[in-house]
């Protein structure tokens, strides 16, 4: 995959070249461009922002640089790409697709980060101040793919820290990037119909059996995998239940088996179907 990120504040980026997706970049699964807008601001100053029109508080980002950056980073093509090029193991062509973070984008999700991770080229456009003359997405749509995407309800002061979390999300994803390639079904959320799927993770432990007085769960270290997996279940469910009722409510009620129903109700919850014995 080619990801290429344009944004006033490159060193925001540092932290790519670390851990799972610097691996890949070193690797060359990785294509990664990021791209200094104010290259392509043509001014003494380097300006990339003015006065809103119709007034208003803060600058909006001018149409013209981001204009020009897009065509350069849309014209480097694959053939000019570090690793030379497409492959079928390490695709980097394909059609461009451009990703504007917003507060106005619909949510980022898991979904998204699965369909984002198919795509052999991404195009992250990082706004500051209060967004990007529209105009820049206007004039792209009619050319390219544009997603307008934001990571969650609040406010970020610009685009990076959102282009982090979604090439995190999206890279994890690719093959061989994990390190571990077992725990990607087994995610909350995963579009991949797991065991857990649609439920948030249980707890998670690790030596010494016994830590500062507190022990780990005899039921871990069984041996039974069967009770083992139950346990992680129930976990799971109470969980879900304490902290993402939302996501109880979309639990699908033909993936629950009477003791899922035994937990949930426990845990408060009215759990449509058979009744359940006290
Ligand atoms: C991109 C500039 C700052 C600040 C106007 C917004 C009422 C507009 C994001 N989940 C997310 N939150 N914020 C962003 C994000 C913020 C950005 C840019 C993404 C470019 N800013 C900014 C205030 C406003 N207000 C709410 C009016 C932009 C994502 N993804």
């Amino acid at each position: 995959m080619r990801i290429d990120i344009i944004t006033i504040f490159p060193e925001y980026f540092a932290p790519l070249g670390m851990s799972l997706i610097g691996k890949a970049v070193q690797r060359g699964d990785i294509v990664l461009g990021v791209h200094d807008l104010r290259e392509w601001a043509h001014d003494p100053h380097r300006t990339v922002d003015d006065t809103p029109f119709g007034g208003g508080p803060g600058m909006v980002m001018s149409p013209q640089p981001w204009g020009e950056a897009l065509d350069a980073v849309l014209g480097h093509g694959p053939a000019q790409s570090a690793a030379g090029g497409t492959s079928a193991a390490t695709p980097t062509g394909g059609a461009p697709q451009l990703i504007v973070p917003t507060p106005a984008g619909a949510i980022f999700t898991q979904a998204m980060a699965a369909e984002l991770a198919q795509a052999g080229h991404l195009v992250f456009a990082c706004g500051r101040y209060e967004g990007i003359d529209a105009r820049v997405v206007e004039y792209a749509r009619d050319r390219m793919p544009v997603r307008e995407i934001s990571v969650g309800d609040y406010v970020l002061a610009g685009g990076e820290p959102a282009v982090l979390v979604m090439t995190e999300a999206i890279c994890r994803l690719l093959p061989g990037v994990l390190g571990n390639i077992e725990s990607a079904p087994d995610d909350s959320f995963g579009a991949g119909g797991g065991p857990m799927c649609g439920l948030v993770e249980g707890p998670v432990y690790t030596r010494p059996r016994s830590w500062r007085g507190l022990p780990v769960p005899d039921v871990l270290l069984s041996g039974n995998h069967a009770a083992i997996a139950r346990w992680r279940r129930d976990e799971a469910l109470r969980r879900t239940a304490m902290t993402r009722p939302d996501l109880v409510a979309r639990l699908v009620d033909a993936d629950l088996d009477a003791r899922d129903r035994q937990v949930l109700s426990d845990a408060g919850f009215a759990v449509s179907g058979e009744d359940v014995a006290d």
